[in-house]
């Protein structure tokens, strides 16, 4: 245990400005009726993540179906010495950070005397994944501040600090998430934040066999089914719907026109239940989905489009060719 000067210190090392106020909490609720009053019901993946949410992920990373966490962590180990010598007087900021597993592996190859001058700046929804993350690395580097901004990467990206040059990773391939058209939208968007010099690694899963892919949200042990239906918890505590998560079953595929994973609820029965922000009660039918996520997958066109349509440079692209698993590093 930590005596009180210690933690005295770590908190003064540590602060979270948030961005998520209640306006846009207002934002989130109209978000989730959109989608669940849709033709083809949907929620945004980002309401998977509550404390809970993010736990089931970091359950995921660790499973054996599930490649691309660990490719891209010895994708990382394997550059972060090359890229480390650039990182002094520096923030580093983390979109969509989650656990603080893949920036630990860039901070542990910085040289200890460039590390006093060295922000962490996690960019995340979840409150629990920053603050947790944060605590664990203040213990680990001692020198190093951490200014988490509890912040949508896809509305708040003026928010992040830009006295200091940047490096901005985007790990996971977290921008597969996001649909073909709102992934450019988005480099773009984060291409006019981003000063002449500043940095961006970004994690991009790639195509390839559809059975690697299809097992790796389909695991064995139910902890994705798990992390699908959680979203509905979520979903309950905004806009106090009733839903059970044992009313739907799991479901992930490869949508091959579309180059990506899709994961859907589908309705076990016929059901129903209220909703504050609705007259009506919400009515799914047994077999109509909710569709919960869209997981895209990239081809080196799609890269080479990205630095074509944003005029990012490419400074080098990291595959590792038996998971197909890319980590692109562009310079502004
Ligand atoms: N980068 C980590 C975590 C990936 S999980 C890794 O590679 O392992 C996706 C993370 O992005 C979660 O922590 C989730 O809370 C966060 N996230 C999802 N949508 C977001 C959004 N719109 N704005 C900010 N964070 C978001
Ligand atoms: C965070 N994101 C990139 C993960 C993915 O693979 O799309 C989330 C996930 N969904 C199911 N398993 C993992």
């Amino acid at each position: 245990m930590n005596n009180p000067g210690t933690s005295a210190l770590i908190r003064k090392q540590i602060t979270i400005s948030k961005y998520l106020c209640s306006t846009e909490l207002e934002e989130e609720v109209s978000e989730i009726i959109v989608g669940l009053s849709a033709e083809q019901k949907y929620l945004p993946s980002k309401f998977f993540y509550d404390a809970n949410g993010s736990k089931l992920f970091e359950d995921i990373t660790c499973l054996p179906e599930y490649y691309p966490t660990r490719t891209e962590k010895s994708l990382l180990k394997e550059v972060a010495p090359q890229i480390s010598k650039t990182l002094r007087n520096i923030d580093i900021v983390e979109l969509g950070s989650g656990d603080c597993s893949k920036i630990s592996i860039l901070l542990d190859a910085i040289p200890f005397e460039n590390m006093a001058n060295v922000r962490y700046i996690p960019v995340d929804v979840s409150h629990a994944a920053i603050s947790e993350s944060a605590r664990i690395l203040v213990e680990r580097f001692p020198e190093i501040t951490v200014h988490g901004l509890l912040a949508d990467f896809l509305k708040h990206l003026s928010a992040i600090p830009k006295e200091t040059k940047r490096l901005f990773c985007f790990f996971g391939s977290t921008l597969g998430n996001l649909t073909r058209k709102q992934s450019v939208l988005f480099l773009l968007d984060l291409k006019t934040v981003m000063k002449p010099g500043d940095q961006l690694l970004l994690g991009l899963d790639m195509v390839k066999d559809i059975k690697v892919l299809e097992n790796a949200y389909n695991d064995n042990q139910g902890i994705t089914a798990a992390f699908n239906k959680n979203i509905l918890c979520v979903v309950n505590n905004y806009v106090k719907t009733a839903f059970c998560p044992d009313w739907f079953e799991h479901i992930a595929f490869y949508n091959q026109s579309k180059g990506r994973i899709e994961m859907h609820l589908r309705a076990l029965k016929d059901l129903e239940t209220s909703c504050l922000y609705l007259p009506d009660k919400i009515r799914i039918k047994k077999g109509e989905t909710i569709h919960t996520e869209n997981s895209h997958k990239f081809t080196h066109w799609h890269i080479f489009d990205f630095a074509c349509i944003t005029g990012l440079k490419i400074n080098a692209v990291y595959t590792d060719n038996r998971q197909w698993f890319s980590l692109v590093h562009f310079i502004a």
